[in-house]
């Protein structure tokens, strides 16, 4: 088995104990199914088809622990549901290649919303830059037409309802590293949270790390990437959390903000036609920076997509159950900011931390945690690119 490669963990400094109603609540790991993952993504920059592909490359490596079951882009743009077929088909072609192999939710009406990159600067980076668009060109070599993507995708209202029905109780793991309009769409609907108190064993999102209090561009900006001027979007973010089912556990993490991945998938050879490092590269091609630095990215959605497949929490665990996340409402109106309130009873809101300790890479280079929590998410990406092309 892939991980039994791995050297051993040594040395943990750190083990904080859950506390003792969430470790009533939750099953383990060995009392559950496969990890049946629905992936919440907004699908436009670089950073979630990357995840995307760490999700399938964890799938590949883990085929009885992990399984890929629907991604729901939470944005409209029919260039991301394109871009998504075009990395399923080279990451999986026996799997996915085609569009009616894994459900593929889009938000309805679909448009043809492109990024424009000479007015999106990524501020959350490790250098404030102009961005390039990828979502079109990368969809571009999908081999279907454009006009057909509406009727090839589905509502993500729909993909929620159908995959959680289908799913075994407690397996399934919604990644959130988009927006929240979709949960919020379908807790709407299902307002006695039976199919997600039943079916989901947890959900990861990306963001609500800073403690004792922040704010986080998932839980108030749009898909444009600019703040929603009518805050519809917090609104939307504070509902899902206000309403979420205290038993099922919300991971908040922001782990890899600081880190850099696609270096190594970037300085790769022969690797051309991988549609990850032809992203990388679209992506930093309009930065007067490109000659000068490595075009690499900054990548909390890459780390969580990679936290998903470690279902045996070798490298991520629940650190310390913090209480819970408290959207703050001023004057009934949410920002998207949020206050950790460690007085609460309920301990199902966790902040997602790195083990410390010493492992190795997926290059088998020794390195150390958590430091280097990027350099190990980084060689999976390279090791994802390299079992695809071959
Ligand atoms: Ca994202």
């Amino acid at each position: 088995m892939f991980l039994q490669n791995l050297a051993s963990w040594i040395a943990f400094s750190l083990a904080v104990p859950l506390a003792a109603a969430f470790q009533k609540n939750h099953p383990s790991k060995n009392d559950r199914g496969p990890d049946q993952v629905i992936m919440d993504t907004d699908m436009i920059l670089l950073d979630d088809p990357m995840a995307l592909q760490v999700m399938l490359e964890w799938e590949r490596v883990q085929e009885d622990k992990t399984q890929l079951k629907a991604v729901n882009i939470n944005a409209d743009s029919k260039y991301s549901a394109m871009m998504t077929w075009e990395i399923l088909k080279y990451y999986a072609p026996d799997k996915y290649n085609g569009h009616d192999k894994l459900p593929v939710g889009l938000r309805r009406p679909v448009t043809d919303f492109k990024w424009n990159p000479t007015t999106f600067r990524d501020l959350y980076g490790p250098k404030v830059d102009i961005v390039g668009e990828i979502a079109s060109k990368i969809g571009a070599d999908w081999s279907g037409s454009e006009s057909d993507v509406e009727e090839k995708t589905e509502d993500p209202v729909k993909v929620y309802e159908d995959m959680l029905e289908k799913a075994d109780d407690q397996t399934v793991t919604i990644l959130s590293i988009g927006f929240f309009d979709n949960l919020y769409e379908f807790m709407q609907k299902h307002e006695n949270r039976e199919l997600i108190k039943k079916k989901v064993w947890r959900m990861l999102v990306m963001g609500g790390d800073k403690t004792p209090s922040g704010s986080s561009h998932n839980f108030y900006a749009r898909e444009d990437g600019h703040p929603d001027p009518s805050n519809e979007a917090a609104k939307k973010t504070a509902f899902v959390f206000n309403n979420w089912p205290s038993e099922v556990p919300i991971y908040f993490s922001g782990l890899g903000k600081n880190e850099l991945v696609g270096v190594r998938l970037l300085e790769a050879t022969g690797l051309d036609q991988d549609p990850i490092r032809r992203a990388i590269v679209l992506y930093n091609e309009p930065s007067e920076l490109l000659t000068k630095e490595k075009p690499v990215h900054s990548c909390p959605d890459v780390t969580l997509a990679f936290a998903v497949g470690d279902v045996d929490e070798e490298w991520f665990e629940d650190l310390n159950p913090h209480g819970k996340l408290n959207m703050i409402e001023k004057n009934g109106e949410y920002d998207g900011s949020y206050e950790w309130d460690d007085s609460s009873d309920t301990k199902n809101n966790i902040l997602l931390g790195v083990k410390s300790g010493e492992t190795k890479d997926f290059e088998g280079k020794s390195l150390k945690l958590p430091d280097e929590v990027g350099r190990l998410v980084d060689t999976f990406v390279l090791k994802a690119a390299q079992d695809a092309a071959h």
